[in-house]
């Protein structure tokens, strides 16, 4: 039996588990403990020493990183292809799952500092989150041009691609920041949240989101580290947050990579 270790908020996870889903594929559900805190342990460290969700057991295999686990689940269970057949559209499709991967990530994940961990309130927190919905316009733009006519950004039906847009789309959406239902990308969020494998995964993330009301609490209290790892610590200082980095790591609240151990 398969088992991921996640979180239901990640959009990391959240590819994962629509490619599973969308390949039939069985597997457990595990959130590893003091996930977000630097102090995760046991099992789930060894499958990745960087102390991330997602990680993947299939029997004596472990695997970390997203991406790796796609390619991973593709190659063991090739039936139902997320990865269209022609070469420039497999990479098409990885180079919208790069983009989204670190792009498009830093700035949601800039959003959930300023909107469930109050990083930054008042002028700041505004300035901040202007900056981010600007980004995220011109992202949904590029985005636009990539899905073109077709209906999915796989090209005539849904993959790899679609996988890698959907959890970001649907979490900038989270924030009020969502794009017009006549669009042609507004259509195509309505037609991957359909699919079962998107609806059964983002209901879970939906049910996740109501216990991240009390997080900025527990941040202030010392008790939780935030990763400002490479993208994201990029995103905060390049839109203007560096007071943000600096008042985290006085604050001993923020944490870089782990050592690899
Ligand atoms: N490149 C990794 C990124 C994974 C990642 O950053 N996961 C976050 C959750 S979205 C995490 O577990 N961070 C650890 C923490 O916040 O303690 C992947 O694609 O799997």
């Amino acid at each position: 039996m398969v088992t991921l270790y996640e979180h239901p908020l990640s959009p990391y996870a959240q590819k994962v588990k629509i490619a599973l889903r969308e390949k039939s594929i069985a597997f457990d559900l595990k959130m590893p403990d003091a996930i977000g805190s630097g102090q995760s342990g046991g099992d789930f460290m060894d499958a990745n020493p960087r102390g991330e969700v997602p990680a993947l057991i299939d029997g004596d295999v472990a695997i970390f990183d997203s991406t790796i686990i796609l390619e991973y689940i593709e190659d063991k269970w090739p039936a139902t292809p997320m990865l269209p057949a022609a070469p420039a559209a497999r990479a098409h499709a990885r180079m919208i799952e790069e983009v989204c991967d670190t792009h498009y990530e830093a700035i949601n994940w800039g959003l959930s500092e300023l909107t469930y961990f109050r990083r930054a309130e008042g002028p700041l927190g505004e300035k901040l989150r202007e900056k981010a919905t600007d980004q995220i316009e011109m992202l949904h733009d590029w985005l636009t041009r990539q899905l073109g006519t077709a209906d999915w950004f796989n090209g005539a039906s849904f993959g790899w691609a679609d996988l890698s847009v959907l959890p970001y789309i649907a979490g900038s959406s989270g924030f009020g920041i969502a794009p017009d239902a006549n669009t042609p990308l507004g259509k195509w969020f309505a037609r991957a949240r359909a699919r079962d494998s998107v609806a059964k995964t983002l209901a879970e993330a939906g049910n996740a989101a109501s216990a991240m009301e009390t997080v900025s609490d527990i941040v202030k209290q010392g008790l939780f580290k935030r990763e400002y790892r490479d993208h994201r610590l990029e995103w905060m200082i390049r839109s203007g947050g560096i007071d943000v980095v600096i008042e985290g790591l006085e604050k001993k609240n923020i944490r870089f990579s782990n050592d690899f151990k």
